[in-house]
């Protein structure tokens, strides 16, 4: 892997240090090493980004555009270096001035504009796009505070604000020139036969952007967020009169705007303040989009063969309705043509069928903010209910408008995540809207970027692939498959398994450093990582942690498996059942981790503040990857692909992508568990499905009753009662139903993990295999099954 020399890299280091930093060598801190390795990275990306950009405008092929409310990116400089393949120059230059590689790049915070699988999905979509060459922009909101941090207090989640923008970021240009003003409220008034709106507020849309630079260097595409700045950020007149306080609230209030990232992922919460966000994002990105659309065509009929906007699920579904508008009332077509144009650019993706996340406004709200849309959102329901007369089927209705029905009968396209997720929709969600157009759902699994999931979080797996198979795998990932070549060779296998020890060591320090606890690195590493949800079925785990540690103790000469069981994920603030799960895992943990008796058999931790980085950490470490979630509910997953790529094992259900995983590895090569989707909905007829399971398995009792006694919380016995009575009576996502076969599935992990060649065949096996969930293959699937988009690279 050739690059420029590095006496080349030292000097551009050196100079950002002093020119940039103003620091001399000798009283530089990490900070200022970090940034000035930054903007020499960065300038070496801005260079491939200039040339892409010329060569977009000049080829004039269709773009993309990806509308999403939350990117969830992580950090930028190793991304950078390594997609430069600038490592060995980088560590070489930076250790000739004395400083650690790796405390440089660890000095760096996470960007955390984004929840969860959604957001994470945008940002490996975003790699893909440029190392695809695909002419595309991501468009989002520049949140001054992402994703709150997350701390333990007596075992108790507490949020903290997140800053990550309070030092400077070196990776955004800010474009002050790019300043797109946005409305709100107001009245809608009928003039010389035209419909104008005239809002009652208005906000501006300050561009910031970030070039995202694909692997080698050879494309770099834009990824431009909106921050809300004031359209009159003073008023003097308050200011001359010496009210300097209410001179400045209206700029306050503006910025608002992107102030903080909604940290709900799954319960929509009706805010007024979200459904702002949501429209001063899309409203922004359409304005920009048609600006530059404009700068080089002038038939706006053009416009579905030269750009095609994806919307990551129905955050920025008043896309749909805006770009109607401007077409219909400011560009004076038709309203049948500029529904057909806009449905001919627009299409959707959607994340989730849980009823609870299906976004819904309140038509007052909707009416008060956005007036004229409202409006749209009626024509284009009467548009629909005219073409197909037999069906009753509308975005507005009972009081709502519902973003899924309004994103589904605007789009070109609609897709689910996985094949499971894809199917449910068409029968559920869907059912009716699909039966009318049945060519319009198509399906897209799910994927991950190797750059990132494997070649940098797990630098020695990816040298011993490298090796193996040469290092085309890295933009190709399915030539993974060659390494069943050599999977046989025990001398490899061994090596193979040497890695992963290696991470496991790395994480056992990290650990001991960080959280005073010291981990069993020859334990089995068991891991569930993902925001704490129900559905998620973190309760399933540590119930079965309970029983194991009952029986453990029942005879703890035997001859255990020994594990450790990490968790980590953030709860919503307001959920607060997730949060009381998060608190039961910190004290069977603090029980079980100080019991003499078990204590090499069990150990059981809770990290806290999970994020991007420390997801890098923890997959690399992991034997077993913990994908439980009740069968129906995972749209797709994308951490159980990461964990399959770095050869961890799966203990499963068949719910999301689960189901592709198993079937690219092999069935002898996943742990299967649990009741399949079209069982859950059976089960929950049975009326008291719960007690029956727990009268069936009395581990499962003894487990509960543990819950109930005592046992973790001898300062308050029934802490935890809400959760064994929740499980017992109602158990909406069938934990007690699934638990015994959940321990027979986790009794055969143990087994299989006694025999190490056996293990680490099937672990090999699960990396081999899994090249299909490389992001780049979604991403090609996008651009020739929705888009029609082709890369620009040669
Ligand atoms: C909606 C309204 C108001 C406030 C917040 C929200 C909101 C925000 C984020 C609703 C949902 C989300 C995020 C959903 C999400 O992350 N879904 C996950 O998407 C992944 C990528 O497709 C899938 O792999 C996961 O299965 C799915 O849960």
């Amino acid at each position: 892997m050739a690059s420029t020399s590095s006496p080349n890299f030292r000097d551009a280091l050196l100079r950002h240090l002093t020119y940039t930093m103003g620091k001399d060598p000798e009283h530089a801190q990490f900070f200022d090493w970090r940034m000035a390795l930054s903007h020499a990275i960065r300038d070496r990306i801005v260079d491939t980004w200039v040339s892409s950009t010329r060569k977009t405008y000049q080829q004039d092929g269709k773009r993309v555009y990806y509308l999403s409310m939350e990117f969830l990116i992580g950090r930028l400089l190793e991304d950078g270096i390594v997609n430069l393949e600038l490592v060995d120059e980088v560590k070489e230059a930076l250790t000739s001035f004395g400083m650690d590689y790796r405390t440089i790049l660890d000095d760096e915070p996470d960007a955390a504009l984004g929840n969860g699988g959604l957001g994470r999905l945008a940002a490996c979509f975003l790699d893909s796009l440029s190392t695809i060459g695909c002419p595309a922009m991501g468009y989002g909101i520049r949140y001054e505070n992402g994703l709150f941090k997350q701390s333990f207090v007596d075992g108790r989640q507490v949020e903290s604000p997140e800053t990550w923008l309070q030092e400077p970021h070196p990776w955004e240009f800010e474009r002050p020139e790019v300043l797109l003003r946005i409305g709100f409220g107001g009245e809608v008034n009928y003039e010389n036969g035209k419909t104008l709106w005239r809002p009652s507020e208005m906000i501006e849309a300050e561009a910031f952007d970030t070039p995202i630079c694909g692997w080698q260097g050879k494309w770099a595409n834009t990824l431009r967020l909106w921050a809300g700045r004031a359209v009159d950020p003073f008023d003097l007149g308050l200011f001359n009169s010496g009210d300097f306080a209410a001179a400045a609230e209206h700029e306050a209030l503006a910025r608002t705007i992107s102030r903080v990232l909604y940290p709900e992922d799954s319960n929509e919460a009706g805010k007024e303040l979200r459904l702002k966000q949501e429209y001063f994002f899309s409203a922004a990105s359409i304005r920009d989009i048609l600006r530059r659309f404009e700068s080089a065509h002038d038939d706006l009929r053009e416009l579905p063969n030269k750009i095609a906007i994806q919307l990551n699920d129905t955050h920025p579904a008043i896309a749909g309705p805006e770009l109607l508008r401007i077409l219909h009332d400011e560009r004076g077509f038709s309203f049948e043509e500029a529904l057909e144009i806009t449905h001919g650019c627009l299409n959707y993706t959607n994340h989730t069928l849980l009823p609870e996340a299906l976004e819904r406004w309140d038509e007052r709200l909707m009416g008060r903010l956005l007036p004229r849309h409202l409006q749209i959102i009626d024509r284009i329901d009467d548009a629909h209910a005219k073409a197909n007369p037999s069906r009753t089927l509308s975005a507005r209705s009972d009081g709502q408008v519902k973003m899924g029905e309004l994103s589904f009968i605007v789009a070109n396209k609609v897709n689910g995540v996985s094949a499971l997720h894809t199917d449910l929709m068409k029968q559920t969600v869907f059912k009716e809207l699909h039966e009318l157009h049945p060519d319009r759902i198509v399906n897209q699994t799910n994927g991950v970027t190797p750059r990132r999931w494997v070649h940098s979080c797990n630098p020695a797996l990816s040298s011993l692939i490298t090796e193996s198979i040469g290092d085309e795998w890295v933009a190709d990932l399915e030539q993974l498959r060659k390494l069943e070549g050599v999977i046989d060779d025990k001398g490899w296998l061994d090596r193979f398994m040497q890695v992963k020890q290696n991470n496991k060591q790395a994480l056992v320090d990290y650990v001991a450093k960080s959280h005073g606890v010291v981990l069993n690195p020859n334990a089995m590493f068991d891991v569930q990582i993902k925001r704490m949800h129900e559905y998620k079925r973190q309760h399933l785990n540590i119930l079965e942690t309970i029983a194991h540690w009952q029986e453990i103790k029942d005879n703890p000469h035997a001859d255990w498996v020994p594990r450790v069981k990490i968790f980590a994920g953030k709860a919503a603030q307001g959920y607060y059942f997730a949060k009381d799960i998060i608190r039961l895992i910190n004290d069977v943990s603090k029980v079980v981790n100080a019991d003499v008796e078990t204590r090499d058999a069990l150990q059981v931790i809770f990290l806290p503040n999970y994020n991007v980085s420390l997801a890098e950490r923890l997959i690399p470490a992991s034997d077993l990857s913990e994908q439980i979630s009740t069968a129906g509910k995972e749209a797709s997953g994308t951490g159980n692909m990461k964990f399959a790529l770095n050869g961890a094992l799966t203990v499963g259900t068949l719910d999301g992508a689960n189901v592709e995983i198993r079937e690219q590895v092999g069935e002898e090569n996943f742990f299967l568990f649990g009741l399949l989707a079209d069982e859950v909905m059976q089960r929950r007829m049975i009326h008291d499905h719960a007690q029956q399971a727990i009268d069936a398995d009395p581990r499962l009792g003894r487990a509960l009753a543990a819950l109930r006694d005592g046992t973790f919380t001898p300062e308050e016995p029934g802490r935890y009662n809400h959760i064994a009575d929740n499980l017992t009576w109602s158990d909406y996502f069938l934990v007690c139903s699934d638990f015994s076969d959940y321990w027979r599935a986790q009794r055969e992990v143990d087994k299989a993990y006694k025999i190490k060649p056996k293990w680490s065949k099937m672990a090999a096996l699960n990396t081999a295999r899994s090249g299909w969930f490389s992001s780049d293959r979604t991403i090609r699937g996008y651009m020739c099954d929705i888009w029609g988009a082709e890369s620009l690279l040669a």
